[in-house]
């Protein structure tokens, strides 16, 4: 493979020398795989190296003192360590007394918030960087507790009590926060009890020799603020696994250890946004977006923890015995946090179950936006559809060969020039027209819209933004210029609540020429990527709003920008349209804004295996609508590997078929008619299931709960459950195994729970509790559906999602209970499973009308053989009350 980045239609204008040959380089150098030496690792990130290298209790130890209830809080003073071990190590010659707050918030959480004493004569002028905008505006109002109830306050410790029988304990010397029943006293979470916290205090002068900057490859970060990382511990009590922290390709669920006896990796967990080129399908390498969310599960208990902070964060899950081989602690995971800047401001979810936790962090920072109907189907996307004609002769195939579709997309060579907001007008004349034809089949399109800007004179977007000064500015305080598509740009500076609004407004239909209201955006390289940047991204020391460095906020950026953009689209609908906008970069909170994806896969069966674990931490922390590109993004798979992802695809919140500008073109007719006929099924499956699919995105909006979850989600006492990333469930009632071999003949599926469970292939019923080894078929992957639940569907299949709104409905098993909604659709059959044979009628209340039972097939597909029990066409209203009783 020949690396694209940046393509070989590259515009003027040109960028320096050294520039050109370095890209010249990149364009011909062949790329197996990902680049490591391109990227930093611990030992090459100092704050990393040395938090890494400290010894457990090796710093001076920290006392709590002045504790006093006011505002809400516990506050107090911490002192800080007064040397650290290294010499490389630095900390103020006399340290300064940071602050402590801690709050309680229901339903669950207890925040913890360590800053400098900005109230101190000797503190610098200068803040550190609290991340705005990401907890709900009105968290406070809503689910603060006024004030804490102190349980307990012997001499050195302080205890104060938490929603659902827990309590918080503060101890004062050593300082040290545990959380725990407040029955048994049996901890849940702990923070600083192996003594790793270190703040290292912001200060005006270097001391004698020392050098602030760091050097990496050809980059140097001025670093004018000097050292100010902060590292701690947190322990998980009670806990079998640790998950969360997207994100990382991973092909286990849970978090591997990364330090201690035994290891699968070695290198901490990293979040910091990067554009990673052909990225590995296993390692702790982070990738496009950052959630500092853990949770732990385990038979005796759950809890959480998140850390709110945007700066570059690596994370060591230890590995029992870690801190003393001998002596492995049982029952508990130890994890060590560290950021290169920021303040602590974190919270301790206290569950009890792996739900409420999720449910606690969503409390905080939002349920997922309840997306557009249509954004459910299926979306085919491609760099890049080359013109109108293309567009519509993909259209045009989707249709000839029966296969739905709802979304269209238009990667970057739809723009004049990569100047976003535009269009090639040799390439698209018309788009509107274009909108329209698609538009007229209740199809949608999305184009891209990304945040490097061209800088040209004579593009709008860079003149205003460059008099208005709407940039990020370089350290020395001019625009930042990087090199991207476009070649040498800019990059709006989206910290700036004044710069969304600005940014928002150029969504609008007379802003944005040739946008219709069918048309929605994505976000693209909003980590944000910068081809000629250190690691691909934005220097560090670049500046944003309120004089905030990039290092501070870098892991937020993309959020900021795609927060604007999905603003901007709710704006262009006067409010009256749910947004969506599709984002590669994420922080927490990105689910109230939209969808994001797990960027640039590639096509082999480990990355197939890889996005189940990588799409289910996503919506363990708060990302439910989120999808892996089907078929792969880089290279070309073979037919089975292609009909297998779409089989599996089928069941991702978001299901997208993309790939690279240099694949060969995939629509899903182009493998012969036999591959068309299994692709045309798993799509059919996933438009079958859109009534049961937008149900849950409803759920997800409201509860929080995501869509696609880990068995042991739904089935919390199931030890086997607890690491299994190769199976996951979509909602409470479908199970899903995914096929990850070549060839594979059969595979063993681990059915959890007492219930049993209705193989949907053909309606039998095996066993909870337990592994059935079956039979692999290629025309589906293995999905059962739970036994005492309903699933509603619709089997008619059309063009489009939009075109299904009005058809009758199919359920999917008895026990019929609804909510009052509004809706003219009919149930036209009720599909029963695990009833006995001999049940011949039923009747239907209201009108006391008998009608007869039959055996029907599963679903309405061609070749379904009858082998379940159905009522046929009981054609009442979804939405009245009703009952249907077997005789
Ligand atoms: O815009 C081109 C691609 C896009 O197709 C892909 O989905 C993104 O993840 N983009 C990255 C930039 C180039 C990647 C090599």
């Amino acid at each position: 493979m020949i690396r694209t980045h940046p393509p070989a239609t590259m515009s003027p204008p040109f960028p320096p020398l050294s520039t050109l040959l370095l890209f010249s380089l990149l364009l011909t150098s062949p790329v197996s795989a990902w680049k490591k030496e391109e990227f930093r690792d611990c030992n090459q990130t100092p704050f990393c190296k040395r938090a890494r290298t400290r010894a457990p209790h090796s710093i001076p130890s920290l006392s709590v003192s002045s504790l006093s209830l006011s505002d809400g809080a516990v506050s107090a003073r911490l002192l800080p360590s007064q040397l650290l071990q290294s010499p490389t190590d630095s900390t103020p010659a006399s340290p300064r007394a940071l602050t402590l707050r801690l709050s309680v918030y229901t339903p669950g959480a207890l925040r913890l918030e360590i800053d400098e004493d900005y109230s101190d004569p000797d503190a610098p002028s200068h803040r550190r960087f609290r991340v705005p905008d990401v907890l709900l505006p009105d968290v406070d109002d809503r689910h603060k507790l006024y004030l804490p109830r102190i349980s307990s306050a012997s001499p050195g410790v302080t205890s104060f009590y938490l929603p659902y029988g827990f309590e918080a304990v503060v101890q004062h010397e050593p300082f040290q926060i545990e959380v725990r029943r407040a029955s048994n006293k049996e901890p849940i979470l702990s923070f600083n009890s192996h003594g790793l916290f270190d703040f290292e205090q912001l200060r005006t002068n270097k001391s004698d020799g020392e050098d602030w900057e760091e050097r990496f490859r050809s980059h140097t970060d001025t670093r004018p603020r000097g050292p100010q990382s902060i590292s701690f511990d947190v322990s998980f009590h009670g806990a079998d696994f640790v998950y969360g922290i997207p994100e990382h390709a991973s092909t286990s669920l849970s978090l591997r250890p990364t330090r201690g006896p035994d290891v699968d990796f070695s290198e901490p967990y990293r979040l910091f946004n990067l554009d990673v080129f052909e990225y590995l399908h296993d390692s702790p390498f982070g990738l496009y977006g950052s959630i500092p969310f853990m949770l732990s599960h385990g038979t005796k208990s759950s809890s959480g923890f998140f850390w709110l902070n945007a700066a570059e964060m690596q994370i060591d899950v230890l590995a029992p015995g870690w801190d003393d081989p001998a002596n492995p602690s049982p029952n508990r995971i130890d994890t060590l946090w560290m950021a290169e800047a920021g303040v602590v401001d974190a919270f301790f979810f206290v569950g009890p179950e792996t739900k409420d936790v999720v449910g606690q962090y969503l409390s905080l920072t939002g349920t997922p936006a309840m997306p557009q109907h249509f954004a459910v189907g299926y979306h085919q996307c491609r760099w890049n559809y080359r013109d109108e004609e293309d567009v519509d002769s993909v259209d045009a195939g989707f249709d000839s060969h029966d296969i739905p579709y709802d979304v269209l997309w238009l990667d970057i060579e739809h723009t004049d020039g990569k100047r976003y907001f535009t269009w090639d007008k040799t390439l698209f004349p018309d788009p509107v027209g274009m909108q329209k034809r698609l538009a007229a089949k209740g199809r949608h399109m999305v184009t891209i819209v990304d945040p490097h800007v061209k800088r040209d004179d004579s593009f709008f977007l860079h003149k205003e933004a460059t008099e208005k000064g709407y940039y990020v500015k370089d350290a020395s305080g001019r625009d930042f210029d990087g090199w991207c598509w476009p070649g040498s740009s800019s990059y709006p500076d989206m910290l700036n609540p004044e710069i969304r609004e600005w940014w928002s407004e150029k969504f609008l239909f007379e802003n944005y020429k040739g946008s219709t209201p069918s048309l929605y955006i994505w976000n693209d390289m909003n980590e944000p990527s910068v081809f000629n940047g250190p690691e691909v991204t934005m220097p560090r020391d670049a500046v944003h709003y309120g004089d905030v460095e990039h290092r501070e906020v870098h892991n937020a950026y993309g959020y900021y920008f795609h927060m604007a953009s999905s603003i901007g689209v709710v704006k262009r609908g006067e409010g009256k349209d749910r947004p969506f906008v599709l984002s590669r970069a994420f922080f927490a909170g990105t689910q109230r804004y939209g969808a994001i994806w797990t960027g640039d896969n590639s096509a082999d069966w480990d990355h197939l295996r890889a996005s189940v674990p990588m799409i289910l931490t996503l919506g363990l922390t708060g990302m439910t609508f989120s999808g892996a590109d089907v078929g792969g993004f880089f290279g070309n798979p073979e037919p089975e590997l292609l009909v297998r992802w779409y089989q599996l695809g089928a069941f991702y919140p978001f299901f997208r078929g993309h790939a690279h500008l240099d694949t060969k073109r995939r629509e899903p007719w182009l493998f012969g008619e036999k591959n068309t006929a299994l692709i045309r099924e798993a799509v059919h499956v996933r438009y079958s299931l859109l009534p049961y699919f937008y149900t849950l995105f409803r759920e997800a909006s409201t509860s929080g709960l995501p869509i696609m979850r880990p068995l042991w989600l739904e089935f919390p006492q199931d030890k086997e459950t607890f690491n299994n990333g190769e199976a996951f469930m979509v909602g409470p009632a479908l199970l899903v195994q995914g096929i990850y071999q070549a060839g594979e003949k059969s595979v063993s599926v681990y059915l959890p729970g007492t219930e049993s469970w209705y193989y949907l292939r053909n309606g039998v019923t095996y066993a909870g509790g337990r592994s059935h080894k079956m039979e692999v078929f290629e025309d589906g992957i293995p999905t059962f559906q739970k036994a005492g639940t309903i699933i509603p569907r619709k089997d008619r299949f059309r063009r489009s999602s939009t075109q299904m709104v009005n058809d009758p409905y199919t359920l999917g098993r008895t026990n019929l209970s609804k909510k009052k909604f509004s809706s003219e659709c009919l149930i036209e059959r009720v599909i029963l499973l695990g009833l006995s044979a001999n049940a011949k009628k039923a009747v239907i209340e209201p009108g006391n009308h008998e009608v007869d039972i039959e055996l029907g097939p599963l679903s309405l597909r061609a070749g379904s053989s009858p082998v379940a029990l159905t009522i046929r066409k009981p054609n009442v209203h979804v939405a009245d009350d009703w009952t249907i009783s077997i005789l």
